[in-house]
């Protein structure tokens, strides 16, 4: 295959993809280059390679069919923010809330790094489509990797093979994705070195993103968001600065349908944090009967406008790569049934019969087991078995509760958004917002705990604007300009936008909401009041549930607690006055108007 490439065959009917196969190659140096076709059989061709390799094991086929365990470096184990780049020609143009890069020096740079960097390795091509191949929602991307780990996980997040390159044509435009775990089998002076189980640079990471050109350069990590770049590197960064410029949105969210017991149905996006819940939310087993909730989504929405003004939303993956720790039959019963075959499980805990365990997945501990850093452990040793980041992959399609419009090309229509987080207090359990702009005001300020989703603290609280702080590919004043606009240009017909805490705790730090399944209740008078159906209040943040209009029939919740839940704390947002204020300053001019008024308005309203 390398031969065809250097005489300058034809790899694809793709001019410009054949272009910079060429170029990539020419680069790295690969021994291999092979067109990856997204099939079964290549699938489990990278599993037993992966497995042969000594990256992956297989676990018991009568536990766990066809799937197979991953164990990371402990040095790579989550998304490195401090090394993820946004490399537009200005600074300005990235803003303050991301790292920046001068484009031509992060690539001289990276160029330096990438020299050689997959000789001895096979560089795999990944053509494939974010979206149903050939929805007008759905964009193009290519992958060049040295991973046969990344290869397996693109083929189950993302549409990959030769439909793709069919919409590709010879023309046809799409977002290069570059990627080296930055482990080459040759040096430079040409001494051989063994591989590694997972090889990575274990001291120089780029995560860099070119917004101007629609170029992913990762270099140095095989894991998650770093390496499988259709997800957060194109999906959110790159579709984001594609998003403004065309008029559309690309955001954070998942996305879930609702049927009420009367077969009424009402599409709902919500963002929340990496690892706030995204996936159980859209999974989530209603409490309440003749209540129905089915997954479109779990991780990222991609709304264009139909034809009637409204937004239209698809999932732009095809799977879910979601924490494994906190997943049980409790807070995610239709997770766990995804799990049961056909899935790679990254950084979890090996069991003595071949079963993956990580925590909370049962009432009980197992007396024994191997921990994600192939160590022996056991309930007493102090240690968790599990990396708290680690990671399950597996096919949507086998979600039980996949909702049978979730590959339809056209997308669902949305009348609600969520934003929400990890707020121990302050925020009430559910709050509507005014209008569109008042929503947009309550989602730049939005803050979260944060977790291990992100390499770095855990735990402490950060302004996590639209959930989207590590994920916007330009200015965050700028995505709040282009979300302000989206809603002058559709008005009424624009969703309906909510704040949600299922995380408020008591003076004694205990959870005032059970949360999981009971999250329903909230869903429910969300989908009443999209229906013009339920009766709100009005307090300074916004609209909260009329006593009563919550429906907390069967669940047991001390009277105090539900007050507690749907109180605005005034003094606690007055507090928060300053620290907004203070946050919005680091945008300078950039901060739109609208934002500013929405922020003299609360003001206001706090006083009265
Ligand atoms: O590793 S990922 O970025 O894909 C997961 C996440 O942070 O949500
Ligand atoms: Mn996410």
């Amino acid at each position: 295959m390398r031969e065809d490439m250097t005489t300058g065959s034809k790899i694809t009917r793709n001019a410009q993809l054949n272009a910079w196969i060429k170029e990539v190659a020419a680069m790295c140096l690969p021994d291999n280059i092979r067109l990856c076709n997204g099939s079964a059989d290549e699938y489990q061709e990278m599993l037993s390679l992966m497995v042969s390799g000594k990256t992956a094991r297989w676990l018991n086929p009568e536990k766990r069919p066809n799937s197979i365990l991953v164990w990371s470096d402990p040095a790579d184990v989550a998304r490195v923010e401090d090394r993820t780049f946004i490399c537009s020609p200005s600074k300005d143009d990235a803003g303050p809330t991301n790292n920046w890069a001068a484009p031509e020096e992060m690539k001289q740079t990276m160029r330096g790094l990438y020299a050689g960097c997959m000789r001895g390795r096979t560089l795999y091509v990944i053509p494939f489509s974010m979206g149903p191949v050939g929805s007008p929602i759905a964009h193009i991307g290519v992958e060049l990797t040295d991973s046969p780990y990344v290869v397996a996980n693109m083929i189950i997040m993302t549409r990959v093979g030769t439909s793709v390159l069919d919409v590709l044509g010879e023309n046809g435009e799409f977002v290069r994705c570059l990627h080296s775990v930055g482990y080459p089998l040759v040096l430079a002076d040409g001494t051989q070195r063994a591989d590694v189980s997972w090889p990575c640079d274990g001291k120089q990471k780029y995560i860099s993103h070119f917004p101007e050109s629609k170029e992913i350069w990762s270099y140095g990590s095989g894991y998650g968001g770093n390496a499988l770049l259709g997800k957060k590197c194109f999906a959110l960064r790159i579709a984001s600065v594609m998003a403004r410029e065309q008029g559309w949105l690309a955001e954070h969210m998942l996305i879930l349908k609702l049927t009420n017991p009367q077969n009424e149905v009402r599409y709902i996006c919500a963002a929340f944090p990496s690892a706030c819940g995204k996936t159980n939310l859209a999974m989530l087993s209603p409490t309440i009967p003749g209540w129905k909730v089915e997954c479109v989504g779990d991780d990222i929405a991609w709304m264009k406008f139909g034809g009637d003004g409204r937004l239209y939303a698809i999932n732009p993956e095809a799977g879910f790569f979601g924490v494994a720790p906190g997943t049980s039959d409790e807070s995610n019963l239709n997770a766990m049934a995804c799990l049961t075959r056909d899935s790679i499980f990254t950084n979890c805990a090996l069991t003595d019969d071949g079963d993956v365990w990580w925590e909370q997945m049962t009432p009980r501990l197992p007396a024994h087991l191997i921990d994600w850093t192939a160590k022996e452990w056991t309930p007493d040793c102090g240690r968790n078995a599990a990396h708290p980041n680690a990671r399950f992959t597996t096919p949507a399609r086998q979600c039980p509760v996949i909702a049978p419009e979730w590959e339809d090309p056209q997308g669902v229509p949305i009348s609600a958004v969520l934003f929400g987080g990890r707020r121990a207090g302050v925020i009430p359990l559910v709050t509507e917002a005014f209008n569109w702009r008042h929503g947009t005001f309550l989602g730049s300020i939005m803050g979260s705990e944060t977790t291990a989703a992100a390499a770095g603290q855990v735990g402490t609280l950060r302004r996590d604007p639209m959930a989207m702080l590590p994920f916007c590919g330009y200015n965050m004043a700028d995505y709040w300009a282009h979300w302000l606009g989206m809603g002058e240009r559709s008005g009424a017909k624009m969703p309906r936008i909510f704040y949600v805490n299922w995380f408020r705790k008591d003076a004694e730090g205990r959870f005032l909401w059970p949360g999981y399944s009971e999250n329903c209740r909230v869903l429910k008078w969300i989908f009443e009041r999209c229906a013009g159906q339920a009766e709100a209040l009005e307090t300074p943040l916004g609209l909260i549930p009329e006593k009563g209009a919550l429906d907390l029939r069967g669940l047991s919740l001390a009277a105090d607690a539900l007050d507690e839940l749907l109180s605005v704390d005034i003094d606690g947002c007055r507090m928060e006055l300053p620290s907004i204020e203070q946050y919005y300053q680091q945008f300078g001019s950039r901060l739109p108007e609208g934002l500013r008024h929405e922020l003299k308005e609360f003001g206001k309203r706090l006083q009265s």
